[in-house]
């Protein structure tokens, strides 16, 4: 089962997929837990070069999409569909849809084009269920107005971020697998909304 969270900044997706984590795993489950991007080693080196905000040559719009295709094919091909042969429950921050909300509706790139070159990087392969968590994106920014050093993409403007928020509710509304939860509300009610929707779906033992 592949499981992906996906939102704004400061949505959550943190903090619920450790919560997923640990319900999984008390029930006796093979879990594991990555992100996008740099749920690799050479992700990691990836991530640093898209969202390192003191590199002075800054990536332009086209190299940081195919920086992050290049990270999620990577990432696909030696880490997702080996846990996914060996029937983990592999549990991802991040995967395709950030790239159709962030550059498509962020960066304003053709969406078609996206899913098509997200379509080459991962083989087809798309998530079972995709928790989407959506909150207002003052507070979302509120959420992580203290951290020391915002990434690249963090200090991008209100106006931006607000395409996203809404990019990532039209994305929804296209496949089945996507579950929008409102995280404006308590870190214990998020995830029980998570946590129902997960034991519905793939009918775990309570
Ligand atoms: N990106 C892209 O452009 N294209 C792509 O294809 C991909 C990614 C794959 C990755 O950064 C960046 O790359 C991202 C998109 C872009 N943009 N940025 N920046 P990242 O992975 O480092 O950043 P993030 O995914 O946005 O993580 P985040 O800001 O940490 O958000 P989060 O994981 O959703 O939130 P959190 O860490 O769980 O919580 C944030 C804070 O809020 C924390 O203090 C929590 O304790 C608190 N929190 C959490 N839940 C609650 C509730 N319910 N109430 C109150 N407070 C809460």
């Amino acid at each position: 089962m592949f499981i992906t969270f996906e939102g704004i900044e400061g949505a959550g997706k943190t903090t619920q997929i450790k919560l997923l984590y640990e319900f999984l795993k008390s029930r006796g489950n093979n879990v594991v837990i990555t992100k996008e991007p740099g749920g690799t080693e050479l992700g990691k080196r990836i991530r640093d070069l898209i969202l390192n905000p003191n590199i002075d040559d800054k990536p332009i719009g086209m190299s940081e999409i195919f920086m992050y295709l290049a990270d999620r094919a990577h990432h696909v091909e030696t880490f997702i569909k080996s846990y996914l042969k060996k029937n983990y429950f592999v549990i991802s921050d991040r995967y395709i849809d950030s790239t159709i909300a962030y550059q498509g509706y962020g960066r304003l790139f053709d969406i078609q084009i996206l899913e098509y070159l997200n379509n080459i990087a991962t083989q087809g392969l798309k998530p079972d269920i995709t928790f989407i968590l959506d909150l207002e994106v003052e507070n979302g920014l509120n959420r992580i107005k203290n951290r020391n050093l915002l990434d690249r993409i963090e200090q991008e403007s209100f106006e931006f971020h607000s395409r996203i928020r809404k990019g990532f509710l039209e994305i929804s509304k296209k496949e089945n697998r996507f579950c929008v939860i409102n995280s404006n509300d308590t870190i214990e009610n998020v995830f029980e909304k998570i946590k129902n929707i997960i034991v519905d779906k793939i009918k775990i033992e309570m």
